[in-house]
């Protein structure tokens, strides 16, 4: 059976191409028959789930050519323990906790710290930074906009039953973040990534990897930064050309 692929994006001050401000995007991926029910779910995400109201969306429909990955979500699943105290130190905490995991899994904390400072010479980045696990060289070469993981999505209600064995509230954040997840560490180019929203009122992050599974961290930023984070620590070593090429278009479904 065809597949499709179904991309919103949303902006507010006009279109993105005319310098408006990305307040939502998604992607789904769908049969025939469902791309009406999936393009409502996408038109509310628009409408609802994002900074402001829109002034500007657009909801794409391709169909999908190449094969499809089925990929497993990552094997484990955690929240890490909090440190909490009050204030400040809640940023610390959050940030030491994923920089710990990072170094367990196994990247240099030099490598860890330049790819974070590397991050933060963009005030709004959309996609995710490359960099060398063993260098801290940055590897794609998309500036500021980084490179953009598409084409992926859950399979049927398979999230739903994932979430539900899991006692995990099924909300379209976590689904969206693991499904990305799983497809970023299937490849064997990821050594581990490093995530947190560009949403200020959302602070929980995660450090996701083949070794380690997924890893929820809470207060791993500051309340009201709408600076985000996706890093990928990349083996070098790997075709770069052909990782960015399945990270951006390979279709993958994820099954459990
Ligand atoms: C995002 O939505 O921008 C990233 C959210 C990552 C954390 C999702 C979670 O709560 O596990």
């Amino acid at each position: 059976d065809k597949l499709y692929n179904l991309r919103m994006r949303a902006a507010q001050g006009g279109s993105h191409e005319q310098g408006g401000t990305h307040i939502s995007g998604g992607e789904r991926i769908t049969r025939f028959s469902n791309i009406q029910q999936v393009a409502m779910y996408l038109l509310e995400k628009g409408l609802t789930h994002c900074k402001g109201r829109p002034d500007f969306m657009q909801i794409q429909l391709e169909s999908i050519p190449e094969s499809v990955t089925y990929v497993q979500p990552l094997e484990r699943w955690a929240n890490v323990e909090r440190f909490v105290k009050e204030g400040d130190t809640f940023l610390k905490e959050g940030k030491t906790v994923a920089f710990q995991l990072l170094e367990i899994i196994g990247i240099p904390k030099k490598v860890i710290d330049r790819a974070v400072e590397i991050v933060s010479q963009y005030s709004s980045m959309r996609g995710a930074v490359l960099i060398d696990a063993h260098s801290g060289k940055r590897l794609d070469d998309r500036g500021e906009k980084g490179v953009r993981v598409s084409r992926l999505d859950w399979l049927g209600n398979d999230f739903e039953k994932w979430a539900r064995y899991y006692h995990v509230s099924a909300n379209s954040r976590i689904r969206e973040a693991l499904a990305l997840a799983a497809k970023v560490n299937n490849h064997p180019a990821t050594i581990a990534e490093l995530c947190w929203s560009d949403d200020p009122d959302y602070t929980t992050g995660y450090v996701a990897s083949r070794k380690m599974g997924y890893q929820r961290i809470e207060n791993i930023k500051t309340y009201g930064d709408e600076r985000g984070c996706r890093i990928f620590f990349v083996d070098g070593q790997k075709d770069i050309r052909s990782y960015i090429n399945y990270l951006e278009n390979q279709p993958v479904l994820i099954t459990w």
